[in-house]
């Protein structure tokens, strides 16, 4: 049996989640059997309790990214072609992760035919705000390293998928997307927006038809990178709320709103604050892609005395005052009426990227 995979890169915030969840649908209403594969440096992931409210199989690869744990990857995928029989495997990588199509894509072509497996080509997203700024020489709020790795994802791009494309004008949206293929003449640009469904049908028939996977590298400094990196403290957590009755949308929002201007008083650049609150079968999801004027929040939780929050945030600071932050604007957000005991709690600075491949070639492979 051939599966296809479809990587879906794309710096913090850009909108991979929200694809892929938006994706399995569509997929799966096409008849297909549909795979999903998060990503992270360390576990209790949004994402993958978000995706996994999702009809589909999800697979997570945690503790690194999938270039440094290429092993892990194989093994999500083998996982998943057994337990779901997918027809279609969609992987997310860590938002700050580049060099993918020398550590994941050429690798995994030498193993194709073996493998039986077909690879999209490396869809990048970015985010149009974001994109903008680095189009105008900016850094797009980030440090200057955090910003080289979000050129290096879409110089290595086989497509480019502008995303949130609700947020311009279509005057605006021409104009990004000539002023990408003017900068990355290497790749196919592609608009879509899961808000309003703009070319979300248009982007899975490409890449359900396409192999031509991994047609270029990116020439990566890995010094730069690994700064770009290590600025951004990481923390993810899962956490008990208990306490009176509380309305959790309100509560969210507060909790979202109270880091924000934390971080924002410090100056310290978000590359993504997400959260999932649940009771029961019900979730809401927050996120913080930047300002707080990106503060949004998603679904709906009844109030109750009891609730569990899993947060993960990228930030620019240490992982020491990322933790104290957090811990501190739980405990003002629920005012002494709702305790937080945590469940599992990580903070980190992520290591050095030590790919378990690194390409100097683009392979040729032979269709299966
Ligand atoms: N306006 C708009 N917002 C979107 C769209 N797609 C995603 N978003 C929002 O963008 C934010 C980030 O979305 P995610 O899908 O979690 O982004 P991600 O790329 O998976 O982020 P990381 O996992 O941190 O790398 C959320 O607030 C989403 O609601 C879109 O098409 N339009
Ligand atoms: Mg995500």
């Amino acid at each position: 049996m051939t599966t296809r995979l479809l990587l879906v890169g794309g710096f913090l915030g850009a909108g991979k989640t929200t694809l892929l969840w938006e994706s399995a649908r569509l997929l799966t209403s096409r008849g297909l059997r549909v795979g999903l594969i998060t990503n992270d440096q360390a576990p209790e992931l949004v994402d993958t309790a978000f995706l996994s409210r999702c009809t589909v199989n999800v697979s997570e690869v945690s503790g690194s990214c999938f270039c440094c744990n290429f092993q892990g990857l194989l093994d999500a995928m083998s996982k998943l072609r057994e337990e779901a029989q997918a027809d279609v495997l969609i992987a997310e990588p860590v938002g700050s992760c580049t060099d993918l199509s020398a550590t994941i894509i050429q690798p995994l072509k030498e193993e194709c035919l073996q493998r039986e497996l077909v690879i999209a080509p490396l869809s990048v997203m970015a985010d149009p705000v974001r994109l903008t700024d680095i189009l105008d020489g900016g850094t797009a709020g980030l440090h200057p390293s955090a910003a080289y790795i979000f050129h290096k994802q879409l110089e290595e791009a086989d497509i480019i998928l502008i995303s949130k494309t609700d947020l311009l004008t279509a005057t605006e949206l021409e104009a990004l997307k000539e002023r990408a293929a003017q900068t990355f003449p290497a790749a196919t640009i592609s608009t879509i927006s899961t808000k309003s469904g703009e070319g979300i049908n248009t982007w899975l028939d490409d890449v359900t038809k396409r192999s031509d996977s991994g047609q270029h590298l990116a020439e990566v400094d890995y010094d730069v990178y690994a700064e770009g990196e290590a600025v951004l403290g990481w923390l993810n957590a899962t956490v008990m709320l208990r306490g009176e009755p509380t309305e959790w949308n309100a509560f969210a929002e507060a909790l979202l709103s109270g880091l924000s201007q934390r971080f924002d008083s410090m100056n310290a650049s978000v590359g993504h604050v997400k959260l999932m609150i649940s009771v029961g079968e019900s979730f809401l999801i927050g996120n913080l892609t930047g300002k707080g004027n990106t503060l949004s929040i998603r679904g709906s939780v009844p109030a109750s005395c009891e609730s569990r929050l899993t947060i993960n945030a990228r930030v620019q600071m240490s992982p020491e005052t990322l933790d104290t932050i957090v811990r501190e604007t739980i405990a003002s957000t629920g005012k002494g009426c709702v305790a937080a005991t945590p469940v599992a709690w990580r903070c980190l600075r992520p290591g050095r990227p030590n790919p378990t491949h690194r390409y100097d070639h683009v392979v040729v492979t032979k269709e299966i």
